[in-house]
């Protein structure tokens, strides 16, 4: 198979192959050079695990191995389970299969008023936490939410991945009605 996708050249290369870096396959690159012989190599080497080379908020590595292509909207939920792209990279469900939903909401009183609890896992060592928590009186109007409290509950690998299991603290407005949703912002 042959998917173009314009890819960073590494650097060891970049000096003197100027030409797009395609990917070929799961594990392999083809290097179009710019002289009269085109020249196509190929290596094997597994995509680093922290690499998101067009800024979407997915690895690279986790777009290539379930999809064979890098140009993903983050936003889509291919498999309609209600969980789009990049909250199953998050929480580390498949894209591929229906999933439930991993996260927890709970209500809490304390001595300041009611608060919004959110647990959920997340993927650690992500480059940018790539999301905001919104909220809104209506579902019309949307503002960032504020004075957010996280902390981490436990730590666990799977797969080889490491997961942060993370309580969010959201405190309640005054509004007689309020709605929480998650903005993506890579
Ligand atoms: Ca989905
Ligand atoms: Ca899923």
């Amino acid at each position: 198979m042959y998917d173009v996708q314009t890819l960073g050249i590494p650097g060891a290369l970049s000096s003197y192959i100027p030409e797009t870096c395609a990917r070929w396959g799961l594990d392999g690159f083809a290097v179009l050079g710019n002289d009269a012989t085109i020249s196509i190599a190929r290596w094997s080497g597994l995509i680093p695990a922290d690499i998101d080379s067009n800024g979407d908020g997915i690895a690279d590595n986790w777009e290539a191995t379930y999809f064979n292509r890098l140009d993903l909207d983050p936003a889509s939920d291919s498999d309609s389970d209600g969980l789009t792209l990049f909250q199953e990279y998050l929480f580390g469900t498949s894209p591929l299969a229906y999933s439930p939903n991993p996260q927890q909401m709970s209500l809490s009183t304390n001595s300041v008023g009611k608060a919004l609890r959110l647990v959920f896992p997340r993927r650690a060592g992500l480059p940018k936490v790539p999301y905001q928590f919104v909220t809104s009186p209506d579902l019309i109007q949307w503002s960032a939410a504020t004075n957010i409290s996280e902390s981490l509950l436990a730590t666990q690998s799977m797969d080889g991945v490491v997961f942060h299991t993370v309580a969010v603290t959201i405190p309640a407005t005054n509004s007689a009605a309020e709605f929480l949703r998650w903005k993506w912002q890579p």
